[in-house]
């Protein structure tokens, strides 16, 4: 890199001025589908074994590691290396989706906050039980430790990150016993170093590192991608200015990386080649979109793309069952291919659906023949939007996605699920992935070579792109590329909203009905069953509940009707007045005066 354009790292603050209270873990599956196999089948322990998806070994076992084998190696490059090897089918996820949420169900126990990051990891905030920890005895560090530590950091940090140590071997012998699979641990004061100090020692072991050894540990990474949240697009911006490596970036001075990028940008990336990084563990709930996509060579006849949507819904419905919310939106993807201009581009369409499509029998969500025939004529009527069938057309991809669900009506819970963020959805794959739009959060996800390289970064989104980056789960069939978010409980802030068990079963009760028609947007009044997804952005666009506390969803709140917005705020603003909401229930429908229940009744 030009000397034009470094400056000494020296000149980056110390370390000891910087916050280190937290203590946050990074969990990482040892090869978690080879594992999954083996622990449902001991004697594959013994073998090297594949896993294999279409012609592709998406990972194996620390057996087959041994002869060479890498992740997304292709099967007859596997062979050749191992002649030996034991290859099992995983393209079907259920089981492994099964074992991710075991893990995270366990990991819950801690009573910390747990953030999902793709099917095999898990990031831990145990800051507040470390807290609790360090005043007790004297600590030994467990696992390993990335260098020795220099002199003791007044602010304690390291005997927390030693406790931190415990507890992560605490968590990880607790996979074992009850589960049966071997983890690596990393132990860190953020998520950054989290993560990239995790695989330092694998398989079945954990790294702990203190935060003066951030910087000098960032400089042995070799490329900028390496770092969570870099994604091709920034990658590729750095490499033109040659800035290739993260010990590049620490170098390079502020205000030539402003000139690059914005200035937020250029802050953030430079923090991330320091190590820095002060994003929160976010508590994972169910992710906000479940999708599931297939390319091929070509298809260019209609009825051959009846087929692959009839074949995706039905693999589809399998796992909204498992998810168990109602769907109310539906989105079908084309990549359409350009013959004349050799290129391809992804057009998608989304439209509202019933919720009455969809019935619950014994508790569980059903679907019947006719509400299949139903969402396939939806899914074609979008396609017919999507497509000019007077015109030849060539598509190598199709995709389904159920984007915005309907908590089942379980009282209590109702009116806080409709009111509340879909709480840190699960960040699998964000569309646009890459930090470049965003320099502020952090999409882990990016860093993960499965999970990141499900979006075709080559294709344009036709489809117009909502502000909030759109979080979606793909269990792709697409190359060697997918990876997978799985559902897991939200918990519920119930309290916060102070209305009482009554009223919410009352109002939840309503909301079926009302959620289509009360509380459409205001720009957008009810809509015919199928609209285009501009209404959808209509929604996803609103922006001023500057008020609201943090789980209430944005979008939600600002497509309620201004007297409701006010009470609510009033509401949240001083507790007390929710009196008004409570005595509400008790007054007769005369007399009710215009609380936040009117709005819930279904119109006539
Ligand atoms: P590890 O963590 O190095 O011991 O090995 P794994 O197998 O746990 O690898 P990891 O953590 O990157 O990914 C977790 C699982 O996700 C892995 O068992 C298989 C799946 N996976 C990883 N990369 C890809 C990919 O590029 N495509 C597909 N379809 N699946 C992938
Ligand atoms: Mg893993």
């Amino acid at each position: 890199m030009d000397d034009a354009i470094m400056q000494s790292s020296s000149s980056t603050c110390s370390y000891v001025d910087k916050d280190h209270s937290r203590s946050i873990l990074h969990i990482d599956l040892d090869c978690f589908y080879a594992q999954v196999e083996m622990v449902k089948n001991p004697k594959l322990r013994s073998l090297p074994l594949g896993i294999q998806q279409k012609n592709i070994v998406v990972t194996s076992n620390y057996e087959a590691r041994n002869y060479g084998i890498q992740k997304c190696m292709l099967v007859t490059d596997a062979l050749k290396l191992c002649p030996n090897l034991k290859l099992l089918n995983g393209e079907d996820l259920h089981e492994y989706r099964a074992a991710s949420n075991k893990i995270f169900e366990l990991l819950l126990c801690w009573k910390c906050p747990v953030e999902k990051l793709g099917m095999d990891e898990n990031f831990i905030d145990v800051t507040k039980l470390v807290l609790d920890k360090v005043k007790t005895d004297n600590h030994t560090l467990v696992g390993h430790l990335y260098n020795k530590p220099s002199t003791d950091c007044p602010c304690g940090c390291h005997s927390r990150l030693t406790v931190a140590s415990q507890i992560a071997n605490e968590i990880r012998e607790k996979i074992y016993s009850d589960l049966g699979f071997t983890t690596c641990a990393g132990v860190a004061h953020n998520k950054l170093l989290a993560k990239l100090i995790c695989p330092l020692h694998k398989p079945n072991n954990q790294t702990t590192i203190f935060p003066e050894h951030a910087v000098e540990f960032m400089s042995t990474l070799q490329s900028v991608r390496s770092i969570p949240s870099i994604g091709l697009k920034t990658t590729d911006t750095l490499i033109s200015h040659k800035i290739i490596t993260v010990s590049d970036l620490q170098q390079v001075s502020l205000d030539v990386l402003k000139k690059i990028f914005s200035s937020d940008m250029a802050v953030r990336l430079k923090s991330l080649s320091l190590g820095e990084d002060t994003t929160p563990v976010k508590q994972s709930g169910k992710p906000q979109s479940i999708g599931l996509e297939d390319s091929f060579k070509t298809v260019s006849v209609k009825s051959e793309v009846e087929d692959k949507f009839s074949a995706l819904l039905q693999r589809l419905l399998v796992l909204v069952r498992e998810d168990g919310r109602i769907p109310v939106s539906l989105r079908v993807t084309l990549r359409k291919r350009d013959a004349k201009r050799l290129s391809s581009h992804r057009e998608s369409r989304q439209c509202q659906i019933s919720p009455s499509i969809f019935t619950i029998a014994s508790g569980t969500l059903t679907i019947t023949d006719a509400g299949q025939h139903k969402l396939m004529s939806i899914i074609m009527r979008l396609f017919n939007k999507l497509i000019d069938l007077s015109k030849p057309f060539h598509l190598t991809l199709v995709g389904l996605a159920f984007t915005k669900f309907q908590e089942r009506m379980t009282g209590r819970s109702s009116i806080v699920n409709y009111l509340m963020n879909d709480i840190s959805v699960q960040s699998v794959l964000n569309l646009q992935n890459d930090c470049d739009t965003s320099a502020t959060s952090m999409d882990y996800s990016a860093a993960s070579p499965s999970s990141s390289t499900t979006t075709d970064l080559s294709d344009g989104e036709v489809e117009p792109s909502p502000k909030k980056p759109k979080k979606v789960t793909w269990i792709a069939k697409r190359r060697c590329l997918s990876k997978e978010e799985v559902a897991s409980p939200s918990k519920l802030k119930v309290s916060e909203l102070r209305l009482n068990s009554k009223e919410l079963e009352k109002v939840s009760e309503l909301r079926l009905n009302s959620r289509d028609r009360s509380l459409t947007p205001r720009a957008s009044p009810a809509k015919d069953v199928l609209s285009d997804a501009d209404t959808m952005k209509d929604v996803a666009e609103g922006g001023h509940c500057d008020d609201c506390p943090s789980y209430v969803d944005k979008e939600v709140f600002n497509s309620l009707p201004d007297e409701m917005q006010q009470e609510l705020k009033a509401m949240w603003k001083n507790p007390s007045s929710s009196e008004v909401a409570r005595s509400s229930s008790r007054m007769t429908n005369k007399s009710k005066p215009n609380t936040i229940l009117k709005y819930f009744v279904p119109h006539k």
